[in-house]
């Protein structure tokens, strides 16, 4: 495992969801030798005066490199991918102003909005946090119906293709893999065809050593 560039140690906050997964995954996946910095959400934490330098909107994950701080879990994936995997082959993520990394954008937006922000974390929010944001069970139907519709997109382009963009796995896999995970896990079901690319990802070390990692403390209540 490696520190990044100029000697200093990333440090990453945040642990036990599927969105502070996605950057210790990417930061495994790089090698990268970083300090974690396992705080919950929902414990409090994420509202202490010390943090909340790092991200007012009260939310992990959080990097911090060196005097550079960014919220935002899938930016700090690519931030990762650009910054310190563009030696390594395949790239994790696409160089900027390609093709590639367009469709690599395309693919990002697409996870964010359709299968998380729309749908996931409505069944969240009305189901699991209801307490906190309201009972909303016509609200969670149609998060589940949406999501059912937009994953087939996903489905339909791994029929064709190994990975999202190709041949190679990718930090759009990433993502991807971590909504499949987390849709398992709300008792959605998921089309067979996505198990033999679910068995395939979770088995990487990366994903293994980050699982452990990240699930190593539990969210609040
Ligand atoms: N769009 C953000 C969402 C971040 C987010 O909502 N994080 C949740 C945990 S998954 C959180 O920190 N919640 C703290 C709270 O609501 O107290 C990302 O992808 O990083």
């Amino acid at each position: 495992m490696s520190t990044a560039g100029s000697g200093h140690k990333l440090q990453l906050w945040g642990g036990a969801t599927s969105r502070t997964f996605r950057p210790h995954w990417m930061l495994h996946e790089l090698g990268i030798d970083y300090e974690p910095k396992l705080i919950g959400s929902r414990t409090g934490e994420t509202q202490q005066p010390a943090f909340l330098k790092l991200n007012p909107k009260e939310k992990i994950p959080v990097l911090v490199d060196g005097d550079f701080v960014l919220t935002e879990s899938v930016a700090i994936v690519t931030y990762l991918g650009d910054h310190y995997g563009s030696d390594r082959q395949p790239r994790l993520v696409p160089a900027a102003n390609t093709r590639a990394r367009a469709r690599y954008n395309e693919w990002m937006s697409f996870i964010q909005m359709e299968l998380d922000a729309h749908t996931l974390y409505v069944i969240r929010r009305h189901k699991d946090l209801a307490e906190l944001y309201g009972a909303a069970p016509a609200a969670i139907d149609a998060a589940i119906a949406g999501f059912t519709k937009q994953v087939r997109v996903a489905q339909l382009r791994l029929e064709s293709s190994h990975y999202l963009l190709g041949d190679e796995f990718s930090a759009a896999d990433l993502v991807l893999m971590t909504c499949l995970a987390w849709a398992k896990a709300c008792g959605i079901e998921l089309a067979a065809a996505f198990a033999p690319y679910m068995a395939e990802l979770e088995a990487r070390d990366a994903y293994q050593n980050a699982a452990k990692l990240n699930f190593s403390i539990s969210a609040g209540a």
